[in-house]
């Protein structure tokens, strides 16, 4: 197990040094870091045989065994609570259910042994639906009390009432559970669970959009080119939506995971020769309706309406995540698209 674990950690690190230009590496930040960092520590494993992260084959990468859980500290990325669950949902998981005292324990010795202070993050639990119910995403009933919700001399969490519906834990708060704003930014806290796994086996950070394996970066603004950048870097491709039934499967995906508030580049221009779009693979783009939004721009038209000010493909939110083109500079989350794993 040890030896595959490395042979897929060197795969993995050979795939990403091929596909990144050296300087766009150090530019892709805190996320290459990130998943590079959880990508390298089983190989501190299999060198130290002792590590206090305990070997165990059921987690698979990029999570690492925190007492009997399969554990991501997503640091990368501060979201919505919501926005949190899709990123965890991106990696075959869920927000972390705590519900025995142990599970408490182990989380709260685990950040203080792995310097993972200072963070926040969104766990799973809220009680949006009924005030003062609070419920797991499993509809289970989240204990109340010691040792979970943060409690002085005179009160104890959740006491947040109408305005706090979304169960965190803070370095303010000392990791205990609080009952904040969900709209607060944090760290997902993410919770591998066998059972989460989508049918086609999508790699991490892809989700099973209508059979295609589809990444929405929703952590990051970047420019088109940027965006096409971010999606190699994940071995991936700056997303080409050339069948209906996709562009219909990404507006209900951002709709059912609360993420439509966001707008993303995806794979197309007609940078290289005006009004002529194509994906980035040369294949050229559908025109007309269905795929193009309408145009308010110079009467009823449809888009693309921008000529030579408007040269890359958005799917964006006050767009109805139709077609659009937009200024090559605007700043978007990135849309990438993979092959499934077989
Ligand atoms: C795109 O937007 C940027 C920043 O707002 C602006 O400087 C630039 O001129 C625009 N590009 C075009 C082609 O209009
Ligand atoms: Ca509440
Ligand atoms: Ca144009
Ligand atoms: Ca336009």
């Amino acid at each position: 197990m040890q030896c595959q674990n490395l042979v897929i950690v060197l795969v993995l690190i050979v795939q990403i040094s091929d596909a990144v230009p050296e300087e766009y590496l150090e530019r892709l930040g805190d996320l290459k870091h990130e998943i590079f960092d959880a990508l390298n520590e089983p190989e501190d494993v299999f060198e130290n045989g002792e590590s206090t992260f305990t070997e165990n084959p059921s987690c698979p990468l990029p999570f690492i065994t925190v007492g009997n859980q399969c554990l991501y500290f997503a640091t990368f990325a501060e979201q919505t609570q919501q926005e949190s669950r899709q990123i965890c949902h991106s990696l075959g998981a869920e927000l972390v259910s705590i519900k025995t005292a142990t599970h408490m324990l182990d989380i709260i010795d685990h950040i203080k042994d792995n310097d993972l202070g200072g963070k926040n993050y969104w766990i799973d639990g809220s009680d949006e639906e009924e005030e003062g119910t609070w419920l797991f995403t499993s509809r289970e009933l989240v204990p109340k009390g010691t040792p979970f919700w943060m409690a002085t001399e005179m009160e104890n969490a959740p006491d947040g009432g109408p305005f706090e519906n979304c169960i965190a834990i803070t370095s303010e708060f000392g990791y205990f559970m609080n009952d904040m704003d969900c709209s607060t930014l944090m760290s997902p806290l993410c919770e591998y669970n066998e059972v989460e796994k989508d049918a086609v086996g999508c790699p991490p950070f892809f989700v099973d959009v209508d059979g295609s394996c589809i990444a929405f970066i929703i952590w990051a603004d970047e420019t088109w080119v940027e965006s096409r950048q971010t999606c190699h870097g994940l071995s991936g491709e700056h997303a080409s939506v050339n069948v209906i039934e996709l562009l219909r499967g990404i507006y209900e995906y951002v709709h059912m995971e609360g993420i439509s508030s966001h707008s993303f580049w995806i794979g197309g221009s007609d940078e290289n020769f005006e009004g002529l779009w194509r994906w980035t693979n040369g294949d050229f783009i559908p025109t007309g309706a269905p795929w193009w939004g309408s145009s308010n721009v110079d009467g009823m038209m449809l888009e693309p309406d921008g000529g030579q000010a408007e040269d890359c493909l958005a799917l964006t939110t006050e767009g109805f995540h139709y077609f659009r083109d937009k200024n090559c500079t605007d700043l978007y989350n990135p849309m990438c698209i993979t092959e499934p794993q077989s």
